[in-house]
């Protein structure tokens, strides 16, 4: 081996810097292959544990760099949400980047850059791709999560054919490339040279805020700050704080503390970043108590979701969608139509009925926001969601939560009606689609491939089976052909469909870290206005009794209740 040995592992290699003088040199390092580097739905994903292996994250990183062509003298865009060992592992991957030979790497200040701003950079200075660290909406600290994803020079998630190339790069690695060690200062802007590679340690907000200035109505959200509209944004101590401190606070002049949780902490302070009725506590206890805010919001770990709420009310993700659909007209960046939109197959079917209305295409994708990719670069799509507390638009290549948010002001602003009224309105008009999503989490994962199997096996024989009070219309395996490029994904879910849209999802996780997560999501329509104010659980009563019989979860699972229900 030439060089010395790194003390690697990406906690371990970076933290020493030397301050003195620093004579910088390229090193090969030998290394073998983790047979565990397959990519999920969303990046590669492990608990912190394993990242801290030594060369787990570089032999990552150059199976990366070694999928990719044409890279070289170009420029990468790097930055995570601020999760315990973000700083590290920048420091690492820059020291990859100059010796595999990118000429340049913009890097958010301290190593942070939320999902979608990164996105917003790699697009507006046309880099070649990006790398983001960050694990979403799992928990983050020692004991958390960790996460790497790289992003293509669109802005958008690696689609799957680059992503099993680096899965089949990982299982054949045996060296990788690495500067030597070498002071890296990310705490303030300016540009230095590493090993022929400039950096250049870039604001992590200023090129986000300027997008959403030009797409949003900034003059009517702060017309609607002043009249005394009460928001408040939950950013979990995740990523989002600094951007919606800047957004909702200094530019649109959000009284001080309608952010909370605003400053990003390694642990999370210890939560959940996911943004849903059950993690965000305290933000849900103040929109269903006394003296409610008009509008509450929150985000994730990496800042792409976003939940929805009004004073006493709960916008289901499936809904926002349509109705940002719907009333997309009155937002500047929008008012000249929309393209399409776009759906995750476990998302409900409410913006379809918007899209029949607008007279514009729907599509259907498989979970993970990679497929909606090329459906923007077309032109075929301006909106896009999954159920899973993610929408976005084609301003850049990631689901946005931020943006989502501004949006449901502008709305907001434009409406001058309560929340809850704009929703129940919209429902009245284009009839309700009754949705949960049942999490059982850290399930056994063996219990948890036979509980799929024993339903695949079913399939054939469903269709035109009485269920209780509901015939089967259709059941498969879903599979996606990209109508841009003819991709095919196969077995992205287990759908049943009922006479008259009643519908069950069954798929496992691409994000969990622990045994496996079986997802079940339920959907009823319902046109009559006079049956739109039932509790969803009790709506969708007999569908959930269905889908325990039909996959036997209770008997595969040993579980008597999810573990999450949304
Ligand atoms: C989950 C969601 C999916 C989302 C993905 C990444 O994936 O269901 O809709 O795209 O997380 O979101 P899975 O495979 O666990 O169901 V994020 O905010 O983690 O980037
Ligand atoms: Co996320």
């Amino acid at each position: 081996m030439d060089g010395p040995v790194l003390q690697a592992g990406f906690i371990a290699s970076s933290i020493q810097h030397n301050k003195s003088f620093i004579i910088m040199s390229l090193q090969t390092i030998q290394t073998q292959a983790f047979s565990d580097q397959r990519p999920g739905t969303s990046g590669l994903r492990k608990k912190v544990q394993v990242f801290q292996q030594p060369h787990y994250l570089e032999n990552f990183v150059q199976s990366i760099f070694d999928s990719l062509e044409g890279f070289k003298g170009q420029t990468l865009v790097l930055g995570g949400d601020g999760r315990y060992g973000n700083l590290e592992a920048i420091h690492t991957i820059l020291r990859m980047a100059a010796a595999n030979g990118f000429g340049r790497v913009l890097v958010g200040r301290d190593g942070l850059l939320s999902t979608p701003a990164a996105s917003c950079v790699i697009r507006k200075y046309q880099a070649f791709g990006g790398i983001i660290l960050s694990a979403s909406h799992n928990p983050g600290g020692p004991d958390g999560d960790f996460g790497i994803k790289y992003n293509t020079g669109n802005g958008g998630p690696a689609p799957e054919r680059i992503t099993e190339a680096i899965y089949t790069r990982s299982q054949e690695i045996t060296e990788y490339h690495i500067t030597d060690d070498a002071e890296i200062a990310l705490d303030k802007i300016h540009n230095f040279q590493l090993e022929g590679m400039t950096v250049s340690v870039i604001d992590p907000v200023a090129d986000y805020a300027a997008l959403m200035a030009e797409l949003f109505d900034f003059d009517a959200i702060r017309t609607l700050f002043q009249s005394g509209f009460r928001m408040r944004f939950d950013a979990m101590h995740a990523i989002t704080g600094p951007y919606a401190k800047q957004i909702l606070e200094e530019q649109l002049a959000a009284p001080e503390g309608t952010v909370i949780n605003g400053v990003p902490l390694s642990d999370f302070g210890g939560g959940h970043p996911d943004p849903n009725l059950a993690y965000a506590k305290g933000l849900v206890a103040e929109m269903f108590g006394d003296d409610a805010p008009d509008f509450g919001a929150a985000s994730d770990g990496d800042g792409d979701r976003n939940m929805i709420l009004g004073s006493h009310f709960f916008v289901t993700p499936s809904d926002s969608l349509a109705l940002l659909t719907a009333n997309a007209i009155l937002v500047p960046g929008y008012s000249q139509g929309l393209a399409g939109v776009a759906r995750s197959m476990p998302t409900s079917a409410a913006v379809d009925r918007v899209a029949e209305k607008l007279e514009i295409e729907c599509f259907e994708t498989p979970t993970g926001w990679k497929f909606f990719g090329n459906l923007m670069d077309a032109g075929r799509v301006t909106l896009c969601g999954e159920e899973s507390f993610g929408t976005g638009s084609n301003h850049v290549r990631e689901k946005d939560g931020l943006w989502a948010v501004l949006f449901w002001l502008n709305i907001l602003a434009s409406h001058k009606k309560p929340v809850a009224e704009i929703v129940r309105d919209h429902w009245a008009f284009f009839g309700r689609n009754f949705y949960s999503r049942h999490d059982y989490e850290a399930v056994d994962a063996d219990a948890a491939h036979t509980l799929i199997s024993g339903l695949k096996a079913q399939l054939a024989e469903l269709p035109g089976r009485q269920l209780g009070e509901l015939r089967v219309a259709y059941a498969d395996d879903f599979g996606y052909t990209d109508p841009v490029d003819g991709s095919v994904s196969t077995g992205q879910g287990i759908r049943i469909g009922f006479e008259g849209g009643d519908r069950i999802v069954f798929r496992l996780s691409g994000t969990g870290t622990e045994g496996a997560t079986l997802r079940v999501y339920l959907e009823r329509f319902e046109s009559d206005p006079a049956r739109h104010d039932q509790d969803t659980q009790q709506a969708l009563s007999d569908l959930i009794t269905i889908a325990d019989e039909l996959a036997g979860i209770h008997r595969h699972t040993g579980r008597e209740a999810p573990s999450v229900i949304t």
